[in-house]
Formats: C-alpha cells, structure tokens, sequence
C-alpha cells in the first residue's frame, strides 16, 4: 500500500471512531450535556390569585430554565376543568414529566388514570389529591397545611393564655375543596378546642384573594357584633381584610388581632407596621426542588412519596428584622 493511501485510511479510521463517540452519548460531546435528550415537562399550575402563588410561578420557571428542562406551563385561572384540559393536552404532546398543583383536592383519578395509561409520570407539587391510588402520582412535594393551621392555633393559645373571657374568631377561608383551606381550618380547629373560650363564630372563603377578603370581611363586621381575632387562610385575604377593618374605624392587629399563613413581603410589612400579628410561614420557593425530583423521576431513581418544605413562624415583634431577608 502506498504511504498516501495508507495516511488516507488512519485518517478515515481517526474521522469514524470520532464521530461514534460524538453520537454514543455517554462519554460523547460535554457541549450537548453529554448527549443526554432534554426533558419535556408539562405544569400546571393553579392561577395567579395571590402573592404566594406570584412567588410559586416564577420559583418553578426559573428553576426550569437552570435545569435546562423545556417547560409548557399553564394557568388554570384556578378553575379544576382547565387543569384537566391541560392534562389532557400535556398527555398527547407526549411530554417526559407532568406537574401540577391541584387546585382542589378531589376528582382527579379519571385524567390521572389516562396520563398512568400513557405511561407518563405524575408529580404533585404545593397542593395534594385525595386520590386512593398512590399509583397514579409518584411523589408530592409541599407543605404541611395541618401543621401551619396548629401553629396558628398554638400562637392563639399562647397569646391568650390565663385569660378567660370569650374570644370571638372570624375566619377567612382559602379556596372551597382546597388542601390548604381544609387542613389550615382542621389543624387550627384541633388546637383551638380544647379552650371553651375560644369561638369562631364566623367562616367563610375569601378565595385566597384580597378582593374576596376584604369583601367577606366587611360582610363579618356587618354580622358579628364582637371580633377579636381575624385567622386568614393566607396573607392575600388578610391584607384585604386589613383594609376592610381600617375602613369600619377599627385597628387591625390591636382591636382584631391577625393571624395569617404564607409569609409574603406585604404581609411582612403590614406585621411591621403592626397591622398583623403573627404569620405562619408556607414557602413557595419549591422550584429547584421540584426539578430535581422530576429528573430522578424520569430516569426511575426511587424518591420519597411525600417531601415537606420546611418553614417558621414569625410574629410582630421579628417583621422588621425579618422584612429584608424576605425572598418572596
Ligand atoms: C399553599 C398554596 C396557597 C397559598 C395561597 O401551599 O397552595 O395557595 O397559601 C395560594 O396564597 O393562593
């Protein structure tokens, strides 16, 4: 073989072996992630009806686009048929990962059923089914709304411990059906029972927005000759109610005490300026997390069935040191 031909084969030889590695995957180009297919995950989430919620979106975009995840998100103006459809829509684009966060509890078996079918993980996040089948979602990542209720109930407590005269509660409600509204309210109502002088003798659903909160709140103060204590479900009622109480001449935090859940800045400030007493804390940052869980998910990693957030409790007298360090 002359020396040209025989340069001419190593070359070829060079040039295949390559282009084999760059195609493999595995060992190949570090460039394109080392060949791995990027995810295709489809979100839906609840709608954008409060601060937390604000807070929830952009912590899940983010965390996408840092992942190098293809994200289709959609808002479901909290309404459940909407997220269905989503569903739905996620299943026949064949998307790797659905998540979503339920805006109620029940009837969600039938679309989740159809995405098990198609062979297409669940993931839960913030907010849990009531479903039976633990096989129809592979984890839920998100707080513990019985918990948050009970640390409100034990902020009450304490805040009116020896006391004895009649404490009249009004209670502002979140979504109807919702796993924040029932479990804040039953966590709340198992610790406050066991005290004859603590009532609540209103409750209602303001929705989660400030709107139906401040509107549910004037209809309170029309109603109930005596308010002590305001517990709202979260900090977007609360902010309306404080609105409605100031308008009756009243002062929020001082003549209706305020308990209120999630932790958003305006919720902050308003504590600062002692309008709210004390905020149970329920964070919406789950965006990385999430993320990570999606991606051992696909790849069949075993994850844990049900992942908490971990939060605090924060009263009047921290706001102001607090306020600065606020992320959402
Ligand atoms: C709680 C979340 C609730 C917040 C509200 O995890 O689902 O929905 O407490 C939000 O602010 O609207």
């Amino acid at each position: 073989m002359s020396k040209r031909a025989a340069v001419a084969l190593v070359a070829t030889a060079m040039a295949v072996a390559l282009t084999a590695c760059g195609s493999g995957g595995g060992s190949g180009d570090k460039a394109s992630g080392g060949g791995d297919k990027q995810l295709t995950v489809g979100f839906s989430q609840v709608g954008a009806e409060s601060g937390w919620r604000t807070a929830n979106t952009k912590s899940v975009q983010d965390a996408a686009k840092k992942a190098g995840i293809n994200l289709k998100f959609s808002d479901a103006q909290q309404k459940q048929e909407n997220q269905i459809k989503a569903i739905r829509s996620f299943i026949q684009q064949k998307v790797d990962v659905i998540a979503f966060s339920p805006v109620v509890e029940s009837g969600w078996d039938t679309v989740l059923k159809e995405a098990k079918d198609a062979k297409i993980p669940v993931v839960l996040t913030d907010r849990a089914v009531d479903s039976k089948d633990e096989s129809l979602y592979a984890t839920f990542l998100g707080s513990d709304f019985v918990e948050e209720g009970k640390k409100a109930g034990d902020w009450l407590v304490k805040e009116y411990q020896g006391k004895t005269e009649p404490v009249n509660i009004v209670e502002l409600q979140g979504t109807t059906g919702s796993a924040p509204a029932n479990d804040r309210k039953s966590g709340f109502g198992d610790v406050i029972k066991g005290d004859a002088k603590f009532k609540v003798v209103a409750s209602q659903t303001g929705d989660f927005t400030r709107a139906k909160g401040k509107e549910v709140m004037q209809a309170f103060l029309k109603s109930q000759p005596k308010i002590d204590v305001l517990y709202a479900h979260n900090d977007d009622m609360a902010l309306g109610a404080i609105q409605a109480i100031e308008e009756a001449g009243k002062t929020p935090g001082k003549d209706i005490k305020i308990i209120s859940v999630d932790g958003v800045k305006d919720a902050f400030t308003a504590m600062a300026a002692s309008k709210i007493n004390v905020v149970v804390e329920c964070n919406p940052l789950l965006g990385d997390q999430l993320m990570e869980l999606i991606k051992k998910v696909k790849k069949g990693e075993t994850v844990e069935r049900r992942i908490k957030t971990v939060e605090g409790v924060f009263t009047m007298d921290q706001a102001a040191a607090a306020l600065p360090n606020r992320q959402y």
